[in-house]
């Protein structure tokens, strides 16, 4: 059997974890049953400097995934919320316009969780971005046509999401020190935050160290961060149509030379039209999905080639 289980002794608080009563209570069985399973290493803990066992939330994240459990009371998880998730609920079918409503209500704590209750009860991090959320805001974005307060709607909606993802980062496992490190934004003169952060987080979730340059990077300032952070993923987000088609291929054309042998991907909403097809150290994808399954690839690629040295 793998063994799950990690024998740290740790003299520090214990932020980020949870005592196996709460998990057992949260998704209603045992404790003695969630005690014998970590015991025989289908659940990861940690030891406090008293013997107890803790399990970090990622890690009780995870078994509840794996193992196709319902989460009953979320907010024995830390879980922002009130109701608690159950698989009917959070029915994949329905989500993005459920999410709309809520988002267009303003109810900002309950479209929240239902992210994350989406992400809990087993969607990828992938879908969540490509579907829900972003057929919510293409929603969101209609409003202002027809009315004016479609834009206090879309201004809200877009920072309950930023919440949404953060809250998502904390469910995900962290990458290990030394673990590849991923970078990037959206470029210069792109005001969107929600498309980067959500590359960030696909790629954090893909096993990389992200680091999100944010909205509007200057292309020296991506040149810098590469120098510094020596990535083997270096993206680029396009929402808004450049100004100048020369500008964006001699910036992409910058950030490839500094890069080394690490691989350039790009997407978003106007990055179809850009002329950088040809640009071999260049990958063009579609969707935060794409993305995951392009940068697994790459780690089992990566892990391939350690093996075989
Ligand atoms: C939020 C929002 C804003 C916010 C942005 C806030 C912020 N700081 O991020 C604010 C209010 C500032 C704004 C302003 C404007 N907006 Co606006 N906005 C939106 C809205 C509602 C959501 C955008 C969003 O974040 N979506 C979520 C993201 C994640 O989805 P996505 O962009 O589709 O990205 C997906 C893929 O493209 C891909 N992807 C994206 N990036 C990358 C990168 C990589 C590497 C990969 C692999 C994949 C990938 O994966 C994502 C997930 O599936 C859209 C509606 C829409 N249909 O998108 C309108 C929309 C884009 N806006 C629009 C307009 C007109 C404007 C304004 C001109 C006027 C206005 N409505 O206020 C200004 C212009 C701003 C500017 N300077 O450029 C129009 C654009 C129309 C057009 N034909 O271009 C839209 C479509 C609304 C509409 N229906 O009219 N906007």
């Amino acid at each position: 059997m793998r063994q799950r289980v990690v024998q740290n002794v740790r003299n520090d608080h214990m932020a980020g974890t949870i005592s196996p009563r709460q998990l057992a209570e949260a998704i209603g069985i045992s404790e003695s049953s969630l005690k014998r399973w970590s015991d025989d290493g289908l659940l990861a803990v940690e030891r406090t400097a008293g013997g107890h066992r803790r399990i970090p939330l990622p890690e009780a994240v995870r078994f509840v995934r794996d193992a196709g459990l319902t989460v009953a009371r979320p907010d024995l998880l830390g879980l922002t919320g009130a109701a608690g998730s159950t698989r009917q609920a959070t029915a994949r079918s329905g989500a993005a316009d459920r999410l709309y409503e809520l988002l267009a209500d303003d109810r900002a704590a309950e479209s929240i969780a239902l992210v994350t209750s989406l992400y809990v009860d087993g969607a990828s991090i992938g879908w969540i971005c490509d579907v829900p959320i972003r057929e919510a805001l293409a929603r969101a974005g209609e409003l202002w046509e027809h009315n004016p307060s479609g834009v206090f709607v879309e201004h809200r909606a877009t920072e309950t999401c930023g919440r949404a993802l953060a809250e998502l980062r904390r469910l995900v496992p962290t990458p290990p020190p030394g673990a590849p490190v991923a970078l990037g934004g959206a470029f210069e003169r792109d005001v969107y935050h929600l498309p980067s952060a959500m590359v960030a987080l696909v790629l954090s979730d893909a096993g990389f160290i992200d680091r999100d340059l944010g909205p509007a990077t200057p292309v020296s300032a991506t040149v810098a961060a590469v120098a510094h952070h020596n990535p083997e993923i270096v993206w680029q987000s396009f929402s808004v149509p450049p100004g100048s088609v020369r500008a964006v291929r001699a910036g992409v054309d910058r950030i490839v030379a500094a890069m080394g042998s690490a691989s350039l991907v790009i997407g978003g909403r106007a990055s179809a039209a850009l002329p950088l097809a040809s640009n071999v150290a260049v990958y063009r994808l579609e969707s935060m999905t794409e993305l995951a399954a392009f940068a697994r690839g790459l780690v089992a690629s990566d892990q391939v080639r350690t093996a075989d040295r």
